[in-house]
């Protein structure tokens, strides 16, 4: 549609207006920098309704920018603790926004007043190419965090601004992943993904699930740590969609209470701290030696799983390498059974962060599995993960999935296959394919697979532990007066910045056996990370506590 110069001018007037007077209504805090960083927006929730109204902005833009096709917008902090909250947008296909757009969100959410607000939004207009006459679709989700209601009424704000230039779908309170799917599922005019609802997803997961472990079941019970999240509404929506196949024991499902989000409890907590969440403990959990339980995030993206060692009476932590490892070697398997031609050949990786245990790259490349290593930020391992036919990705603290490619769906259903057996491992691979969210990291449809996967096997969480041993490894979190003067290269392996500590961190290394270790700065969080791993307990604790004080020192603290 185009209209004249002058009606033009008019409209965009008009439309400067509707966003300068919602734009007053959120202004920017003075002495805050914004960056879009590892997961979008991520910072104490007071300092987010300007950004959220700003965040509203590019979301149209990009969706009229793309003619009209659905754009994600996602309110969460999904780990980290309560008073923080953040934003992230999502690009049509279900992932992470396009890289290239993120700094123009940085750029908006630092536009100190209304004036200038409005002055980039008019440069970014020209500069994108933008058709402001483009429809605009929006989809948006918050999770439970007490500042989400306010926070999404600035996004709404932003979006009203457009008028009828905008159509807008709120999917209420959901996790992460679901958001992701249905816009997935929207912008897929094929219409094969799936209902773009969250009934929808409850539908096409619990079929699949079905078609892998119908006649397997009912499996053993399974603990869920839901994190006092959202995770915990998904679980109880699912299970009541799926029946008696999984029965699962709900804990951690206060969501409506003050403060118990993430607060010794989820994936964050058990991965960070390597011990039982204390509820878990409480439930009587560890009276069912064996007994398999999984902790989500407060999101629902990241899941770990844990048991008490049988004999050692100690914690034991499975985790998102632990389940790479174990998914990996069981679609590698099915790929064998379904004895597929030469031309029909499909090639499976594996993609890992640094984070990622050293035994776990090690089990992998000794069985000829590629490993590809990453930096941190789900956005970097899924388009790593695209470069297989099946591409297992997982961080270490809980957050992948495994991608199909169309190529690999298109050569499943044109198999032939020789026999039951080829039949039967081409009818699982294409139901993994179904179960397994394709847009992202999710530990609701990452827990069935685990369970899918477990049931074939004929596993419990003990034998799915032997596979490998993990090395002893840390996790510490160091506050620093200035996070920005570290910078990681090397997919963040090693340190450019500051000058000189990676040949200390390295010294450290070497007096270790088998001392691994590296420091980043987190892009979810006000702090620098620190990793180290090592052959024993002791020398891990060792290397972790130096690498620590060489950060503290290096930033001036010491
Ligand atoms: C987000 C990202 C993950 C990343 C994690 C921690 O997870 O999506 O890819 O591993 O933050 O990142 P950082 O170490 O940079 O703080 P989530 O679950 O918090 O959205």
């Amino acid at each position: 549609m185009s209209s004249s110069p002058t009606k033009a001018a008019h409209e965009h007037a008009v439309l400067l207006n509707a966003i300068a007077e919602g734009a007053n209504q959120y202004p920017k805090p003075e002495h805050v920098n914004y960056t879009y960083g590892t997961a979008g927006f991520r910072t104490l929730a007071s300092k987010l309704p300007s950004v959220l109204f700003r965040v509203a902005l590019l979301a149209v833009l990009r969706s009229k920018r793309l003619e009209g096709a659905t754009i994600g917008v996602m309110v969460t902090a999904s780990h980290n603790p309560e008073p923080d909250n953040g934003v992230k947008l999502v690009d049509p296909s279900g992932e992470m926004l396009d890289p290239t757009w993120e700094h123009h969100a940085t750029t908006l959410a630092n536009c100190p007043t209304t004036e200038s607000l409005l002055s980039t939004f008019t440069t970014l207009v020209t500069h994108l190419r933008v058709d402001l006459h483009q429809p605009a679709n929006i989809v948006y989700a918050r999770d439970t965090r007490p500042s989400g209601p306010d926070l999404i009424k600035a996004l709404e704000a932003g979006l009203n601004a457009f008028g009828d230039g905008v159509k807008v779908n709120s999917l209420g309170v959901t996790t992460t992943p679901i958001l992701h799917y249905v816009v997935k599922a929207t912008n897929d005019k094929t219409g094969e993904y799936g209902q773009p609802t969250v009934e929808g997803y409850n539908q096409k997961m619990a079929k699949a699930f079905k078609t892998l472990v119908g006649n397997k079941g009912p499996l053993a019970p399974l603990y869920v740590d839901c994190a006092n999240g959202v995770g915990a509404n998904a679980l109880a929506d699912f299970t009541a969609t799926l029946g008696d196949l999984l029965p699962v024991h709900p804990l951690n499902t206060a969501t409506g209470t003050p403060g118990a989000l993430n607060h010794h409890c989820g994936a964050d907590f058990v991965k960070t701290k390597q011990q039982f969440p204390p509820s878990v403990q409480a439930a009587g959990f560890l009276n069912k030696r064996g007994t398999r339980a999984c902790s989500f995030d407060g999101d629902a993206d990241r899941i770990v799983y844990y048991y008490l060692h049988e004999s050692k009476n100690t914690f034991r932590l499975l985790d998102g390498d632990k389940i790479a490892v174990m998914v990996a070697m069981f679609l590698g398997d099915l790929i064998a059974k379904a004895k597929l031609t030469e031309d029909e050949k499909l090639y499976l990786g594996v993609v890992q962060t640094a984070y990622a245990n050293g035994s776990s790259t090690k089990y992998l490349t000794s069985r000829n599995i590629p490993v590809t290593c990453v930096s941190t930020g789900v956005k970097h391992l899924h388009h790593a993960a695209q470069r297989y036919d099946i591409g297992v990705y997982f961080e270490a603290n809980g957050h992948g999935t495994v991608l199909f490619s169309d190529n690999a769906i298109k050569t499943l259903k044109g198999a032939s296959p020789t026999s039951p057996e080829s039949a039967n491992a081409i009818k699982y691979l294409l139901a993994f394919s179904e179960l397994i969210n394709q847009a992202v990291g999710d530990a609701l449809s990452d827990m069935l697979l685990v369970e899918a996967v477990l049931a074939h096997r004929g596993w419990g969480a003990p034998e799915w532990d032997a596979g490998y041993e993990d090395l002893p490894n840390r996790l510490v979190k160091v506050e620093v007066p200035d996070r920005s003067i570290f910078v990681a290269t090397d997919a963040e392996r090693k340190l450019a910045y500051p000058v000189g500590l990676q040949e200390h961190i390295e010294e450290a290394m070497r007096k270790v056996e088998m001392g691994r270790s590296f420091v980043r700065p987190s892009g979810t969080e006000d702090c620098v990370r620190v990793y180290a791993e090592a052959k024993s307990s002791v020398e891990a604790d060792s290397l972790a506590i130096t690498v620590t004080d060489l950060v503290k020192l290096a930033s001036g603290q010491v």
